[in-house]
Parts: structure tokens; sequence; C-alpha cells
């Protein structure tokens, strides 16, 4: 058994070595085109995508809905989730992006007439929640609200009612002993890819509920964590034990790692900050072989799968999200290498063969690469970006278009098409395709430029920091969890209008590590190792390791950069470029000084970050 293990690890670093000297030239392959986007073309690129949303999206309505999703070789319809009119509620937010109000109106009144979930079917939590209540929940934002553009007179909250029916059917799933919900397989970004849409839900509906379930997953699931601060796939949700113990960036887990961090933009919750800093600071120390990621045991660190798989590909776009730009352009150009020698992203490729991983050829239309290629543009500003996006297009056009919509590709190789189009090509591929190029032109979306600030859930789906959503209340309870011991201090609130009490179960599974601390009523953690910038989201600098010895690991240095938790209504636009520049831009920051209201005209206060430049605005 130990000789096992020490062969796996040489093993593992003979791969490691292997990895990084192959794959160099690879990368190195990767040019820029000969002659870049230039606006003329970005403008009329746009305009493509804009007619391949139509091509698939019109292919939709006429030959599937109301069937969730589309067969686009065949011109007919399949039911591949509950029968909920997938297709058209996962395009809804892009259709209000588009500025298509006709159709946008015409949707939502036919769902708010239409759908019902009070059917017997089985589903899954996950993709139940990511597509259909957060497409719900996106679209009533937009529907709700003037600020929008795309307000519907007579819209009368129905999007609403209906996510909280569809949510309220699901709770019954988190009734596990962990409280990860149940699912026939859990795997870790099943678990942990609620809180987006459970919490903006809660804060719209004054239920604390959703909310809770949706963190209480994610604390069963980090709860388990490995000594390496490192999360397994699956999990068995009644054990609590690890059933696949791969520990990656991509498949099963990906969106675990998303939602950390989102959670944290949107709600200001510090607790998902924390965590995010620690497994992101473990997930670089892990699984990063620069510009690649692995797949390693969660518990002893060898490598198991050095193999791309097509779903690690959003992670730049997160670390542009989080500040760590650099080595984001550097994955972003390996991950790229891949598209450009196969004209589309294999499910998996190994990395130490260099070739298509057997079993994982296909293409199933994701939106991954697209994702952070949006993301990194947005950053940098750099016209290489643009041209990827072209290379997008024109792959998609050559190679999935198909005579009712777009088909997945079943081998990259042989660009052999596939009859299926997910839900996922309308509300995200053609989304962050249509976004790059907008932002080339002049940016002139509810995205870039409109009332609120953005967040993206794993589903595409556009969720803003309003202020009814991100300063509902504050939310900051460690409960030491994270923090050494006897070095919390805690804060009862006595502001019982703002904050509602929450009631914690002593006993339950859910704050494993302090038993001794106070349990009832609202709780303020505050953690004397996180500095000011910290506990404001000015930068993401781990804190010092306090709580495992065990775990050696160096500090990842990471630039950074601001997020903000509320959009401020008087920051001067950027100028319009004449063309296109590379300077870079802090992706959610803001400047200007002093104080600013919100549209609810409740008073900001701008606090100061420890270095010049940095700012945030808190209630
Ligand atoms: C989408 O449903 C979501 O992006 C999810 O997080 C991962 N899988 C697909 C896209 O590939």
């Amino acid at each position: 058994m130990i000789l096992m293990e020490s062969n796996k690890l040489r093993w593992g670093l003979c791969y490691a070595i292997f990895i990084s000297l192959t794959l160099s030239s690879l990368v190195r392959d990767l040019g820029v085109s000969a002659e870049g986007v230039n606006p003329h073309e970005a403008k009329q690129l746009r305009d493509e995508v804009r007619e391949m949303f139509y091509h698939a999206f019109d292919g939709y309505m006429n030959n599937a809905f109301p069937l969730d999703e589309l067969k686009p070789l065949s011109c007919q319809g399949e039911d591949t989730l509950g029968g909920y009119a997938l297709t058209l509620i996962d395009s809804l937010d892009t259709l209000a992006l588009l500025g298509d109000r006709e159709s946008f109106t015409s949707s939502v009144q036919w769902i708010g007439k239409n759908l019902q979930f009070n059917i017997n079917k089985t589903v899954s939590v996950f993709e139940t929640t990511i597509r259909v209540l957060g497409g719900l929940l996106s679209a009533h934002l937009i529907a709700s609200d003037c600020a929008t553009g795309m307000r519907i007179p007579s819209y009368d909250n129905e999007l609403l009612v209906l996510a909280e029916d569809l949510a309220r059917r699901m709770l019954p799933a988190f009734d596990t002993p962990t409280g990860i919900p149940y699912g026939s397989i859990t795997s870790t970004a099943g678990g942990g890819t609620l809180t987006l849409e459970f919490g903006v839900l809660s804060r719209l509906t004054n239920d604390p509920v959703f909310e809770q379930v949706a963190k209480n997953a994610v604390r069963g699931l980090w709860a388990r964590r490995s000594t390496l601060d490192l999360v397994g796939a699956h999990i068995n949700v009644f054990t609590g034990e690890w059933t696949q113990k791969d520990a990656g960036i991509g498949t099963s887990i990906d969106s675990f790692y998303e939602y950390l961090l989102k959670a944290y933009i949107l709600f200001g919750d510090e607790e998902y900050l924390y965590i995010f800093q620690e497994a992101y600071g473990s997930a670089m120390h892990h699984l990063h072989k620069d510009p690649w990621y692995v797949e390693v045991n969660m518990d002893s660190g060898a490598i198991v799968w050095p193999v791309f798989n097509s779903l690690q590909a959003f992670w730049p776009g997160l670390q542009v999200l989080a500040g760590d730009v650099d080595p984001a352009i550097r994955t972003h150009t390996a991950f790229f290498s891949v598209w450009k020698r196969y004209g589309f992203t294999p499910e998996g490729f190994n990395l130490a063969t260099l070739s298509v991983q057997y079993g994982q050829k296909s293409y199933p239309l994701r939106p991954e690469l697209i994702e952070s290629t949006y993301w990194l543009y947005k950053a940098t500003r750099d016209p290489r970006y643009l041209d990827a996006g072209r290379d997008f297009v024109a792959s998609l056009q050559y190679g999935a278009k198909c005579p009712c919509g777009y088909c997945h590709i079943t081998d990259v190789e042989l660009h052999k098409q596939e009859d299926h189009m997910e839900s996922f090509f309308l509300a995200e591929t053609v989304k962050y395709l249509w976004l790059l190029f907008d932002l080339a032109v002049d940016s002139d979306n509810l995205v870039d430029n409109g009332p609120y600030k953005y967040i993206f859930s794993t589903e595409g789906h556009l969720l803003p920091l309003t202020p009814q959503i991100s300063l509902a209340r504050e939310h900051c309870s460690y409960f030491g969890g994270y923090c050494p011991r006897n070095a919390t201090k805690f804060e009862q609130s006595n502001d019982d209008h703002q904050v509602p009490e929450i009631e914690l179960d002593h006993h339950s599974n859910i704050y494993p590590y302090h038993e001794s601390f106070p349990v009832t009523g609202l709780i303020k953690g505050l953690c004397p190792r996180l500095s000011h910038a910290q506990k404001y989201g000015l930068s993401y600098v781990l804190p010092e390791k306090t709580e495992r010895e065990d775990v050696k690991r160096p500090k990842p240095v990471i630039t950074s950069r601001s997020i903000v938790l509320v959009s401020d209504q008087t920051v001067e636009k950027r100028p319009q470029e004449e063309g296109f520049t590379s300077e870079s831009e802090p992706i959610m920051s803001i400047s200007g000084g002093g104080s600013s209201s919100d549209q609810t005209g409740q008073e900001l206060t701008l606090l100061e970050s420890e270095t010049d430049d940095k700012r945030v605005y808190s209630s």
C-alpha cells in the first residue's frame, strides 16, 4: 500500500515535469491572427452573433417549444428536464440583453400564464436551480424594474411566484444529515451551486429559509474538506463520506468555487469570502501546473488525472473577478490553444499524450472558454481576445450550425454533428459571445452600462447588485469555524429591526468546530486575522495560515483588484474609445469619493481602503 502510494507520487511528479515541458511548445504555437479584429469587424461580428441567437431561438420556438430543448438536426423537440419549456426560460435574460422587448414580454407573459410545477417529475436539484430558478429570478428582476429599460407594465410578479413555488418544492431535498441536498449522485458542484439563486429568492421574498439551506449545504461540503483544503468530486449526503476523491477545478466541482466568490460579491457575506480564499489558495497550490490544472487525490495531493477538461475553462474568468489576472491570461492562452487545434474544445484533452482523451471527444456547445474570453477582454482590452471571439464564431458557424439551430459536436476531430442543443447555448454561449463584441463596439448594454453591477450565475443569468439584494442585511457569521480558537470575538446584535434573528442548533452538524460559543441570536464573528481590506473585499491576499499547521504552502501572489458591493450611479463612464486599447481596468471597481445615494435613496458611505485607489461602498 505504502509502495503504491510512493509510486503514485513519483508518477505524479514525472507527469508534472512532463506536462510543463511538453506543453510549453503547444502554448507557444498560439499566435494572434495576422489581421486583428477592427472596430468595424467587431460590429459585424456582434450582429452575426445576434443572428446566431435568433437562428437557434426561432428554431426552438418553431420546432420544439414548449418542450425543454431543441433537436436542431431533425427540427424536433425533447423534454430533458421537467417539461418546463426549459430553453425559453433559459433564454429570457438574453432576449432582454439583446433589447428584444417584444419577445421578452411575450415570453414572460406565456410563462406567467402557463408554467406549472405541480407535476410528478424527478429532476436534478442542481440543473433545476441554475437553469429554471435562475432564469425565472433574473427575468423577474428585469421585468419588474423600470431601471432596466425592459419593465413589463402588466407584469405582476408572476415569475417570482413561480420561482418561490419551485424552490419550496425542492426544499425537502435538503433534509439530509449533512445538509447537502440529495441527488442520485451528489457532486460538489451540485451541492455548492445553489447559494446565488436561493439567496436572491430569500431576499426577494423575505423568507430566509432558502438562503439558509443553500449556505448550510456549502458548510456541509467545506466542513468535510481534506487537510489540504481540497474537496472531492462526489459525496454521500447521508454519511458525509466522499465517494469520489478526485479534486479539481472542472467537472463536478467547478461552480463550487465560482459560487463562493460570487456569493460574497452579491451578498457581502464574508464567510463565503473566507472559504473562497482558503479554497482558492489550495487550488492554486495543489491543482495548478502553470498554465494548466490537473486533478489530484484530495488527501495526498498526488496527480490522478493529467487532463484538461472543458469545464475548467471558466476558471480564468473567475480569476479575473478575483483580481488574479496574470495566471488567468496564461491559462486562457493554454486552453485556447486546444480550441485552435481542433476548432472546438473536447470534453477532455490529455496533457500527457497531448491528444483528445478517450471517450471525451465531444463539444456540447459549452460556453466556459468564451465566458473567460469575455472577462479577460473586459479586464485587459487586449484585442487578441476579440480575435479569439472571431475564431469561436467561425467554428460555430461552419462546424455546429445545423438546419434549426446549433448542434453538439460528437467528435472534435471529425466534426460530426449530433442532434441536440443544450439550453445553455442560448443562456450562456451566445450571450458571452455577444457581450464580448458589444464591449468592443460601444458597451451599451444592460450588463456593461446598466443601472447596476451584475453578477452572472453559473448558467449566465443576470443577478443585479441592487440594494434589495446586496444590502438586505449584514451577514457575518464565522462562529470561529475559520478563525483560530480563542481568537474570535463575538458581538451580539441589538438591532432586531435590520437583522432577523437566526436560531442556531448547537448540536447540528453545521458549525462543527465551536460547541462552546453562544448559539442564539445573530452573532457577528470578527475574525481578527482578517485585514480591513480583506473584510471589504478589496483584495484577495490570503490571510496568514493559522488553523492547520500540517499544511505548508506558499502564499499565492495575487494581483489585487477592487470589487464593489453596490453600483455608484454618479460614476463617470469611461470615454468612448475610437479604437481598442490594451489598458487594463478594474472589473467591478468604482472611483470617486465622498458619499453617494443608491436608487432607493439609502445613504452609502465611502470606506477608504488601505490603498488609495481601492474603495468600496457599504451601507
Ligand atoms: C452550464 O449548465 C453551466 O455553466 C454549469 O455550471 C456547467 N455546465 C453548463 C455549461 O457547460
